[in-house]
């Protein structure tokens, strides 16, 4: 019988690092192997590509594949990730975040990299909640839904990640699914390639905590009801074209545009190609 590679076991991390922690029907699996394929797929030398994440459910991703990581603090991630960048941008540099990373304690680091436009990609896995500590609402829980700080549903409205990347100046913006993996992984591999920041927003499922609060279902469930929740961006725009109402989260690539980099910039202007140091990448290691 002919038996097919999966090319993504290649990655994963020697060691003790398995059993994993995701919940049976946790969207973060797939999401974590289409980034690895998009990282296989362009070829890359995996001794220069740096993943980074805080803390989370999301964040114990770069802990179970074998690259250059840094598991940080929670919400710091894309503090490292500049230092990281910044003292050695042949490095591809990838940040896994949850929304609570991202966009709550890490939501100042969030703007600031986009406005700078350093290349640095960010994927965050939208699952509009705190998994990991047990279900506190997030900036990117919808208004109304349930938490266990929010008993009587959430009073507080949502962040649209992607137009807040927007307005703070990313250059590649966009937001994918789960639901689609092949083009999930294409979203992924074009954040990578682009010069400049990119933040992927992967919108994703915890069938765990998010659907205890808010009676969700399980896992296919839930991936079910996302599949009819979204909408490519390019219908929704020839629907609304056509005088239709699109009431469906639009997804593909939403932005993407060519501006100065920001180390490029910074060292340019010291008249330096590079920095004067470089970081060495086996001291990073876990
Ligand atoms: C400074 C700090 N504050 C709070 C925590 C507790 N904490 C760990 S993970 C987390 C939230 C995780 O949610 P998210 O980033 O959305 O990722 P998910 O677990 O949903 O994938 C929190 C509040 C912490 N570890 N450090
Ligand atoms: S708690 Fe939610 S986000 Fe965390 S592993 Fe379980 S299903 Fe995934």
């Amino acid at each position: 019988m002919k038996t097919i590679k999966n090319p993504v076991h290649d990655y994963l991390r020697p060691g003790k690092k398995f059993p994993h922690i995701w919940c049976p029907g946790c969207s973060h699996g797939i999401t974590s192997a289409a980034i690895i394929r998009a990282v296989h797929k362009l070829g890359l030398d995996r001794d220069k590509v740096v993943l980074i994440s805080g803390i989370g459910c999301a964040s114990r991703m770069p802990a179970y594949f074998d690259f250059c990581s840094l598991h940080t603090t929670h919400g710091r991630a894309i503090a490292f990730a500049t230092g990281v960048k910044a003292a050695n941008p042949d490095l591809t540099v990838i940040v896994i975040s949850g929304d609570g990373d991202g966009a709550a304690i890490g939501g100042n680091h969030f703007i600031h990299a986009a406005r700078r436009n350093i290349d640095i990609n960010v994927v965050i896995f939208n699952n509009l909640i705190y998994g990991m500590t047990g279900g506190q609402y997030s900036p990117t829980t919808p208004a109304g839904a349930y938490a266990s700080t929010a008993p009587y549903g959430n009073y507080e409205p949502q962040f649209d990640l992607c137009a807040l990347a927007r307005g703070a100046g990313a250059t590649f913006i966009a937001r994918s699914a789960p639901t689609n993996s092949a083009l999930l992984e294409s979203h992924i591999a074009k954040a990578i390639t682009h010069k400049g920041f990119s933040l992927v927003e992967v919108l994703s499922i915890c069938p765990s905590v998010y659907s205890f609060y808010n009676k969700a279902g399980n896992g296919p469930k839930m991936f079910k009801d996302l599949r009819n929740s979204i909408i490519p961006v390019e219908r929704a725009k020839a629907l609304r074209e056509k005088g239709e109402k699109v009431d469906k989260i639009e997804i593909g690539i939403l932005h993407s545009e060519e501006k100065p980099e920001f180390v490029e910039t910074y060292f340019s202007r010291a008249g330096k190609e590079k920095p004067p140091f470089s970081l060495h990448l086996s001291t990073l290691e876990l």
